[in-house]
């Protein structure tokens, strides 16, 4: 076994390895660029090295400077977690050619699967089952819609070199094709540099299934069950669950044979995925293979009890497979929430920032946490978003589905905004606990997975309030008690007037604009708050660990209010919600930033799409940037008018710059 290891990676994934190796004696190294000097992982490991700015193309992808720390650190392997150099061919040469082991698949593994038609035409050979389709080489358009007419519409056109659903196309009809085809070209082109495609039969509703794989240096390999991803959003993951629901044994038997063959046809080593499409009428179609371990791997850990890191390892040093086929059962249900800095009331931005809070629940038995990060960490745009898997287990799947519920509501991020709401309503859904799950379950349900409440309703004005008002009692009297004069009338947060009960303003903002809270300071040190919707008691007490005990019209309950600064962030039943407190005296200078449409993050203008001078309708789309790899559109927050527009296609932007001058029109619909 190694005593050394390099990772060649950051953030939750990092830290996992990490544990593994320090848990089997082994020493870690880990590396890191400028922007990670402070990171979690880096804190873990044994030493660390820093090998170049934040971006990752000048860090983490260059594959020479990792190998150059690897050396220096006299590391016997790198283990490249997933994304950056994990199924990089020419880096796991690399490794071999600098005698240090890559703890992966062979290179020519990852060669053969990467190109989906090489793939797929290996698999056929294997005997794995195809979706009915043509992959083949010639791919002029004739012969193409020859293909399309004998495999029977409606078919999709997908892009040979890509993956992640760029470049598909689904054509209903004959009439449809060129144009279809045309556009998956360009779209295959301008991603991939590559044109070529392949036509698949279009299955409406199918379920992605994928096998986890182990193979060993002498040929044996088994498959530790499957997962199902289905629930994905634009082709990235939301939850994974082990094992798939509702498979019959002989099903699951089948798959598994079938992605053990699949490894064995390209002498595969390591821990690797075979996808497939679960069809409604449960035939399964091979989609790809990812030669790398998953983010979702937790899952498949909690039901068959093994440490799938510990297994790459020891298959990497030249081990036989711990266990054989016949050895391994599934036990229980797992299912894994991924959580992202990303704002899934605003079309899932990206959401960059200081981590302000990081709660979670207690790690145990039936709950994991794999965090990357931890509070007071940034979250930056140079990388992606996740802040950390939440993963549970339990004795079948409705627990789990109960246990996932609970712990949600224990996880609370404040200071950037996350997706955790968002995967409350949808381990909450109907149809997700009933299992009633195909890849476009995120887009069939999408109404009923928006956020409940639209804006502050009186609840939230009133928590808000609440808790500034006791907040500022409680600073009233630490003053007062530090203070050589501790009656001094100044010391009071009680609204004090002669002759009149206290009163006093909470001015609250938040996207919707500003909610002024007229207070009246009740003589039995209640409040009484003139809210949208009325008049309503209040009253309450700060607790030690920073939470609030409302009595809300004389409804009590207990809300976790995290503060930082002016910005107070509200985690209630509905769903977090943030609000700043404007203080009278700065309110006036926020009147400047009206109008600016900044860019939320650094990215390239990919579209212009107004001149300027044009009238236009709230919501309508100005500008589109491209940023982390994803598309964000600006659009006119209000009827108004297009007044500058000072960039134009191509032109890179920092983050903050402003990217269209607007002017609403008076009384126009803000
Ligand atoms: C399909 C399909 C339906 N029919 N192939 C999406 C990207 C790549 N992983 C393959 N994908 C699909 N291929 C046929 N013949 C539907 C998808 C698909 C999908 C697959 C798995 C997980 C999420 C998905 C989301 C949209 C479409």
């Amino acid at each position: 076994m190694f005593s050394k290891i390099l990772i060649a990676n950051r953030g939750e994934i990092a830290c996992r390895v990490i544990r593994t190796a320090r848990r089997l004696g082994i020493r870690t190294v880990a590396v890191h660029s400028d922007a990670d000097a402070a990171a979690l992982h880096v804190a873990m490991a044994d030493e660390a090295y820093a090998i170049g700015p934040a971006p990752a193309a000048e860090s983490y992808l260059r594959g020479d400077l990792v190998l150059e720390a690897a050396k220096r650190a006299g590391a016997e392997a790198i283990h490249p977690g997933y994304g950056f150099l994990s199924e990089n061919a020419s880096f796991a040469d690399a490794c071999a050619e600098a005698d240090i082991v890559f703890i992966g698949p062979p290179p020519d593994a990852i060669r053969a699967m990467g190109g989906k038609s090489e793939a797929k035409a290996l698999m056929e050979r294997a005997g794995v089952p195809l979706v009915p389709g043509y992959h083949g080489d010639d791919s002029s358009a004739s012969l193409l819609a020859k293909e399309a007419e004998r495999i029977g519409f409606p078919v999709l056109i997908k892009a040979s070199a890509g993956g992640g659903g760029k470049g598909m196309r689904v054509v209903e009809d004959s009439g449809a094709f060129q144009s279809a085809l045309d556009g998956a070209r360009r779209e295959a082109k301008a991603a991939f540099g590559d044109e070529r495609v392949l036509i698949e039969k279009y299955l409406a509703r199918p379920r992605h299934v994928e096998v986890q794989i182990f193979a060993d240096r002498s040929g044996e390999a088994v498959y530790l069950f499957e997962r199902d991803c289905s629930i994905q959003r634009r082709h990235q993951k939301v939850i994974e669950e082990a094992p798939a629901p509702d498979l019959p044994a002989d099903l699951r038997a089948a798959m598994g044979e079938a992605a053990v063959a699949a490894a064995k046809a390209i002498g595969y080593e390591g821990a690797g995925t075979v996808e497939f499409l679960l069809d409604e009428d449960r035939r399964f179609y091979f989609m790809e293979m990812n030669t790398r371990l998953q983010v979702e791997h937790p899952v498949t850990e909690f039901i068959t009890g093994l440490d799938l890191v510990e297994w790459q390892l020891i298959v990497a040093a030249g081990g036989n497979l711990p266990l054989r086929q016949e050895e391994l059962s599934i036990d229980g249900h797992a299912i894994e929430a991924r959580i992202y800095a990303e704002d899934a009331d605003r079309g899932f931005l990206p959401s960059t920032g200081t981590l302000r809070r990081l709660d979670f629940p207690q790690a145990g038995p039936h709950v994991r946490i794999d965090a990357g990060v931890r509070a007071g960490d940034t979250i930056s745009v140079n990388y992606d978003p996740m802040i950390a898997k939440l993963i549970v287990w339990d004795r079948d799947r409705a627990a789990a589905v109960r246990r996932l519920e609970a712990a949600l509501t224990e996880v609370r991020v404040a200071g950037v905004a996350s997706n955790v709401d968002f995967l409350r309503r949808i381990a909450t859904h109907p149809a997700f606990r009933g299992a009633d799950l195909d890849t476009r379950f995120i887009d069939r349900h999408g109404d009923g997975l928006k956020p409940s409440r639209s804006g502050a309703d009186d609840a939230v004005l009133a928590t808000a309030a609440l808790f500034v008002l006791l907040d500022r009692k409680s600073a009233a009297e630490k003053a007062s008690r530090r203070s050589a004069d501790p009656w001094s009338p100044w010391n009071r947060a009680d609204g004090w007037r002669l002759n009149d009960e206290g009163r006093a303003d909470i001015t609250l903002r938040d996207e919707d604009g500003r909610h002024v809270v007229p207070v009246r300071y009740r003589r039995d040190g209640g409040y009484r708050l003139s809210l949208p919707r009325g008049e309503m008691p209040v009253e309450g007490a700060l607790e030690s660990d920073g939470a609030l005990t409302a009595v809300l019209d004389g409804v009590r309950k207990r809300v976790v209010v995290d503060r930082s600064g002016d910005m107070l962030t509200l985690f209630m039943e509905g769903g977090a919600c943030v609000l700043h407190l404007v203080d009278a005296v700065q309110a006036a200078d926020r009147e400047g930033g009206e109008g600016r449409l900044a860019a939320p993050m650094p990215g390239k203008i990919v579209a212009v799409l107004v001149a300027e001078g044009q009238a236009v309708r709230k919501g309508e789309a100005l500008v589109v940037l491209e940023a982390m790899k994803m598309e964000h559109t600006v659009a006119a927050p209000a009827d108004g008018t297009v007044a500058r527009l000072p960039f134009g296609v191509g032109d890179q932007v920092e983050e903050g710059a402003d990217l269209v001058g607007f002017e609403a029109s008076e009384g126009g619909e803000a």
